[in-house]
């Protein structure tokens, strides 16, 4: 039987053996749901990076460039961190190059996995299927916040690996604390991230509409996969 794992947080990822693994990099808020609803728009590569400094320079190359910090969009650059920002014709066949606070380090971060495939509530049954389908071993890496522990990319990772318990190992005491953290707030997801701190720090950017939206299962099918230093279409 494959494995299921789960790193609570980035800072952790050197516990974990990524080699000959799928990688599932969440950010719930908003990194990497950004990144599926963008891939579900049409768009075309997102180049991830860790630095403003790296996105600048791709910038200047003539590229779109989005660069998030501390929630706000870092000024200079052309798009902010909200899925609603990529739900435009001018992303389809575009390659933007990004940072955020924490989703591009977890993806930067995780570089040594076989496969880096970018996960959301939003795709979320395209990921799990994916993964069913590949019978590999799995981590899922949440982005947290600076370091830290956080509740919505954790209770992702319970939703994620309650769809894979039956055909995965989840015996990993992170795997089952999440699982129950899942399975006690499934009925209203919402309520229970609107506790969160990271909804509290972005209460003052006025972004209710993007945490609900964010939270919702299924919305889009697409894949968004890592390849040599960009995500492409997976599907
Ligand atoms: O940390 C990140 O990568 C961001 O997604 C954070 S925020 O939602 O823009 O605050």
């Amino acid at each position: 039987m494959p494995k299921l794992e789960i790193c609570l947080s980035p800072e952790l990822i050197q516990l974990y053996e990524l080699k000959g693994k799928n990688v599932v990099v969440v950010d719930i808020l908003r990194a990497t749901s950004c990144m599926v609803t963008a891939f579900a728009y049409g768009i075309k590569n997102i180049i991830p990076v860790a630095k403003v400094e790296e996105c600048k320079v791709l910038q200047a190359q003539g590229m779109l460039a989005a660069a998030e910090r501390d929630g706000a969009k870092v000024a200079g650059f052309d798009l902010d961190n909200s899925p609603y920002s990529y739900m435009h014709d001018f992303i389809k066949g575009s390659t933007i190059a990004v940072t955020t606070t924490n989703g591009t380090q977890a993806i930067v971060k995780s570089k040594q996995a076989d496969q880096i495939i970018i996960g959301a509530f939003l795709n979320i049954s395209t990921v799990a299927a994916h993964l069913l389908a590949s019978k590999k071993d799995v981590i899922i890496v949440c982005a947290g916040w600076k370091g830290n522990f956080n509740l919505e990319d954790t209770l992702f990772a319970g939703a994620l690996a309650y769809q894979l318990k039956s055909t995965f190992e989840t015996t990993q005491d992170s795997t089952i604390m999440a699982l129950a953290m899942y399975e006690s707030n499934q009925s209203d997801l919402l309520a229970f991230v609107n506790q969160s701190q990271h909804v509290r720090r972005l209460a003052n950017l006025d972004i209710h509409k993007d945490i609900a939206f964010c939270l919702q299962c299924d919305v889009y099918n697409s894949l968004p996969v890592f390849s040599l230093d960009r995500l492409v279409a997976g599907n």
